[in-house]
């Protein structure tokens, strides 16, 4: 196979709480394995991460503490780099968009559209806390959903059905610093016409599946959005904390979280870049055609990733001569609950990724969660499983295979590996399937199934010692060694490409 070069990343996690065991499973163990699979491969990879430090969750926290938004980022960025890190995820950075090249890039991105005059300058009517006399921008407010009447809506995003728009269009708007009713207050913003890219957009989606095969939850996501009609999007917001808006007369506006967040990935690059000396490695990634760029997710970023991100790009590439490069796919993956329910941390449900790591070594837990990914509907993690998958697969299955091979051959072959003699059916057939394994197993990488790949590597395992109990070694020793030498033989080979193979795993 052609060696590939591939841009990887994992949704930047905000800064404003630690990760728990359903982040690991959605956007970060999955992408940690094809990366490490891929470099195995031989191929280029560069994989980026890092902490989103904007948004207004953030600024409340900071807000409920009364310490600064500075002290929250801090704070999680550090916990969630060293749960990462805990976890044995490989990333080339872990970066954070509180840094001044994420700014620098974030307001690049914004002027091109400006100069282009792509973004809308338009006033219209804001909730303001009259109280607090501030702006109240998405989350300070909270109300009924005007798609699905979900009674505690956010202002710009319903968790329970998905919808977004316009926190105007909120049924009973509650501020959520003072408990009052907002008014309404003219305010200047500038919007993303992402209507004018819609077109565009379907081919794109359309395209980038029939060549590469994008899951179909991915694809039904992009085609409501489609069906609906893309609208509009408010590209700034009144707010302190953030990447202030580059204009005259734009003071106290900062950029939405979203419009510079995802542009995080490139800025990540750049200083990723910039570390190792080359300045201008990240262009060779992100503006050369021939990279592939693959973005893991979960299922509530899709919009972002699919459709906003690339219609950004398209905007940057339409005025530009370098042109960046578009997701070819983006396995996104559902949620992982806990026990039955949703990981909750107002309801103080499920477990961060910090804690249990100081509890357990990393490998049970990522072969674990590996076993079960979300990839085609929610999926669950229960204390009973995790003990089960330790004890019974990683231990009973593998570690025994390997522990019994092993031994063995130190005790009868002075732990040198025997040599292969004349080859039986099961020796011949054996040999087979283990030579099958590293294709098979690539084929499913490839495809992003990962849960099924494990599982398969597993079976390896399995047929390992199926194969080692029908040669009976125990016997062949003393009655033909030459047999017996071939069994520890083919053992041995069926247990170094398990190692290779279970390598980007545990
Ligand atoms: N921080 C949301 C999340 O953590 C958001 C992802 C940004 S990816 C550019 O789910
Ligand atoms: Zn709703």
């Amino acid at each position: 196979m052609n060696k590939e070069k591939v841009i990887v990343t994992s949704a930047l996690p905000y800064a404003n709480g630690p990760i728990h065991l359903g982040h690991l499973s959605g956007a970060y163990l999955p992408a940690d394995i094809y990366v490490r699979y891929k470099r195995l491969n031989g191929d280029d990879i560069l994989y980026i991460c890092g902490s989103d430090e904007h948004g207004v969750p953030i600024t409340i926290t900071a807000d409920k503490e009364k310490i600064t938004p500075k002290d929250v980022i801090d704070r999680f960025h550090n916990i969630n780099r060293e749960s990462f890190e805990k976890f044995g995820m490989s990333f080339d950075i872990y970066s954070r968009t509180s840094l001044p090249e994420h700014h620098e890039t974030a307001k690049e991105f914004f002027l091109k559209y400006y100069n282009q005059g792509l973004l809308k300058e338009k006033k219209s009517l804001q909730f303001f806390d009259e109280s607090k006399k501030m702006f109240l921008p998405d989350r300070y407010v909270e109300g009924t959903c005007p798609k699905c009447g979900n009674e505690s809506a956010r202002s710009d995003e319903c968790e329970n059905c998905g919808a977004l728009y316009e926190q105007t269009e909120l049924i009973n708007p509650v501020s959520k610093i003072s408990g009052n009713r907002p008014i309404l207050k003219e305010t200047t913003h500038w919007y993303f016409p992402l209507n004018e890219f819609q077109e565009r957009l379907e081919k794109y989606v359309g395209d980038m599946n029939e060549k590469f095969g994008w899951k179909e939850t991915v694809l039904q996501y992009c085609k409501s959005w489609f069906k609906e009609g893309l609208t509009d999007r408010a590209y700034t917001r009144d707010l302190d904390w953030g990447v202030k808006v580059p204009l005259d007369g734009a003071e106290g506006k900062v950029f939405y979280v979203w419009f510079e967040a995802v542009l995080g990935y490139i800025s990540a690059t750049k200083e990723l870049s910039a570390k190792i000396g080359n300045p201008d490695l990240w262009k060779n990634y992100w503006q050369d055609s021939s990279t592939k760029y693959i973005a893991f997710i979960g299922k509530d970023n899709i919009v972002f990733h699919t459709i906003i991100f690339p219609a950004m790009l398209m905007a940057w590439n339409d005025a530009s001569e370098e042109k960046y490069i578009l997701p070819q796919n983006v396995p996104a993956n559902e949620f992982l609950n806990f026990e039955g329910k949703k990981f909750s941390k107002s309801r103080n449900w499920g477990i961060d990724a910090i804690d249990f790591l100081k509890e357990f070594p990393a490998d049970p837990l990522r072969y674990t969660l590996a076993a079960n990914l979300p990839e085609n509907r929610d999926t669950d993690f229960y204390w009973k499983e995790f003990q089960a998958r330790n004890n019974n697969e990683l231990a009973d299955i593998l570690g025994n295979f390997i522990n019994r091979t092993f031994t063995f051959v130190h005790k009868h072959f002075d732990g040198i590996v025997p040599n292969q003699n004349t080859l039986s059916e099961r020796d011949s057939e054996m040999l087979k399937l283990v030579e099958s394994y590293p294709s098979r197993i690539a084929e499913y990488f490839e495809r992003y199934k990962i849960k099924d790949g494990v599982a398969e590597i597993m079976n390896l395992a399995r047929a390992g010692n199926k194969y080692f109990n029908d040669s009976e070694p125990w016997k062949t020793i003393k009655s033909n060694r030459d047999e017996c030498a071939t069994t520890l033989n083919i053992s041995l080979q069926t247990i170094f490409t398990l190692t290779e193979l279970l390598s980007p795993v545990i």
